[in-house]
C-alpha cells in the first residue's frame, strides 16, 4: 500500500533552459512535447520549470538558486521525479539525485521506457531491450567513480569494488551482444520475407510520431493498426499489400520520429527502419495543424538523412486539414495556400477528406515506378 510518506511515482517536474538562440515560444513547444511524453508514459506533470542559461550547468544542469526552488517543490508535493529535456551527463544525474532525492530521468530515458511500455512483439522487445543496455553502459562507467568516492552513499551498501562494476559491464556487454543475436536470426527471417516480395512497389509512411501514419495506413490498406492520441503508438511495421490502378504494391507503417530520438534507439530499430530503406516511395505524413508542423518536417527529413535515404522519392501528405481548419479560425490565412500538387496533397485521414485525389496522385507515382523497375529489371535480365 502506498503510504503519504513517498513520493508519488506518476508525477513529474519538467525542467528546460532557454539559451540566448531559443524563444520562449520553442521552449515551450518543447515542454508541450516533453508533457505529452510524460503523458504517453503515464505521467502527470506538476510543474514546468525554465531558466534561461547561455548553457547547461556542468555540475547541476541549471543553476543553484533554480535547484533550490526544485528542490523545495518536490518536497512541498511529494513529485516522483523531475525529468529534464536534454540529455544529462551520468555525473550531472548523480549530482541532482543527490540534492533532490527523487527519480531523475533525462528526455532520452524518457522514450526508451515509453519503448519499452509499448513493446508488444518479441522483436521490439528485443530492440528495446538492446537500446536500453547500450544507454546504460557508459553510465554503468561513471557510476563507478561515483559509488568509489561515495562510499556507502545513498542506497550503497559498503560500495562496489572495481572488481563488481567490470562484472556488471562483462555481464552488460554479454547481453548486448546475446540481443544482437537473437535479433539478428528474426531479422533474417524478415530479410527472406522482403527478398520475396522484392518485385513489388515499396512505399512506405513515415513522418513525426502522432501524425496520423496509421490512421492513413487502414484507410489505405483497410488494417486495423492502433492509433491513438498518444505518442509511439506504432513501434513494429506492418506490411499489407495494397491495389490501385491494377497494380499491387506494399505499403508499410513505421515507427515514428521524435525531435531528439536517442541514437540507440534509431539503430536498435535498424530492421524496422528497413522497411524505410527498401521503399521505392516515402509518404511523408504531417501534422499540418500543429504550430511546429516545419519544424517536425526538418527533424523528419534529418532523420531520413542519417538513415541514408535522404534522396528517396517523396510524396508529402499534410494531414489533419480538418483540425488545421479549426485553429485558423478568425485567422486571416489564404485558403490557396492549400494547394494539391504531384508532390504534396492535403488531406484529412479521420474525416476522410481528400483520400481518393491522393490515391489518384499516389497511383500515377506507383505506376511510374513500377514501369521505371520493370524496364530496370528487364534490361537487367536481358544484358545479365
Ligand atoms: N483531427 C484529426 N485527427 C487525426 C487525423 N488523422 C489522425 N488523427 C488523430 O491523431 C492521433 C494519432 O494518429 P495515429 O494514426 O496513431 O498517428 P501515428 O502517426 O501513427 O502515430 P505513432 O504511431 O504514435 O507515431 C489519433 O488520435 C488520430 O485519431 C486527422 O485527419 N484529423
Ligand atoms: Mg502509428
Amino acid at each position: 500500500m502506498k503510504s503519504d510518506n513517498f513520493n508519488n511515482s506518476e508525477t513529474a517536474i519538467l525542467v528546460g533552459l532557454i539559451n540566448s538562440s531559443q524563444s520562449d515560444t520553442k521552449v515551450r513547444d518543447y515542454l508541450d512535447e516533453l508533457e505529452f511524453l510524460a503523458f504517453t508514459r503515464g505521467i502527470t506533470t506538476q510543474k514546468r520549470i525554465t531558466q534561461h542559461l547561455p548553457y547547461p550547468d556542468p555540475k547541476f544542469f541549471v543553476g543553484k538558486g533554480k535547484l533550490q526552488e526544485i528542490k523545495e517543490f518536490v518536497i512541498q508535493q511529494k513529485t516522483g521525479q523531475v525529468i529534464f529535456d536534454d540529455d544529462l551527463s551520468p555525473s550531472q544525474v548523480r549530482n541532482i539525485e543527490r540534492e533532490l532525492k527523487c527519480k531523475i530521468i533525462d528526455r532520452s530515458q524518457l522514450i526508451i521506457e515509453i519503448f519499452a511500455q509499448r513493446a508488444k512483439t518479441a522483436r521490439a522487445t528485443l530492440q528495446v531491450q538492446l537500446a536500453n543496455y547500450q544507454y546504460l553502459m557508459p553510465r554503468l562507467t561513471g557510476m563507478w567513480t561515483h559509488l568509489s568516492k561515495q562510499k556507502g552513499g545513498i542506497g550503497v551498501r559498503g560500495g562496489p569494488g572495481e572488481t563488481e562494476i567490470e562484472t556488471d559491464r562483462r555481464v552488460i556487454r554479454n547481453k548486448i551482444s546475446l540481443l544482437k543475436e537473437k535479433l539478428s536470426k528474426i531479422d533474417k527471417q524478415s530479410i527472406t520475407q522482403r527478398k520475396s516480395r522484392k518485385s513489388l512497389v515499396r512505399v512506405s509512411l513515415v513522418g513525426y510520431t502522432n501524425v496520423g501514419k496509421s490512421t492513413l495506413m487502414n484507410l489505405l490498406a483497410k488494417t486495423n493498426i492502433l492509433a491513438e492520441d498518444k505518442l509511439f503508438a506504432t513501434l513494429d511495421p506492418t506490411v499489407r499489400k495494397v491495389v490501385i490502378n491494377n497494380i499491387p504494391f506494399l505499403i508499410s507503417d513505421t515507427v515514428g520520429f521524435i525531435r531528439k530520438l536517442p541514437h540507440h534507439l534509431i539503430e536498435s530499430f535498424k530492421s524496422t527502419l528497413d522497411e524505410i530503406r527498401d521503399s521505392d516511395l516515402l509518404l511523408h505524413v504531417v501534422d499540418f495543424s500543429h504550430p511546429s508542423a516545419e519544424e517536425q518536417m526538418t527533424v523528419v527529413k534529418q532523420t531520413l538523412i542519417e538513415m541514408g535515404c535522404g534522396e528517396k522519392n517523396v510524396l508529402t501528405v499534410y494531414n489533419k486539414l480538418d483540425k488545421w481548419r479549426e485553429r485558423i479560425v478568425g485567422e486571416e490565412k489564404l485558403t490557396s495556400e492549400i494547394q494539391n500538387t504531384s508532390e504534396s496533397i492535403y488531406i484529412s485521414a479521420t474525416q476522410k477528406e481528400n483520400i481518393d485525389t491522393l490515391k489518384i496522385i499516389l497511383g500515377k507515382k506507383i505506376e511510374e515506378i513500377y514501369h521505371a523497375n520493370y524496364n530496370r529489371l528487364y534490361f537487367n535480365g536481358v544484358s545479365g
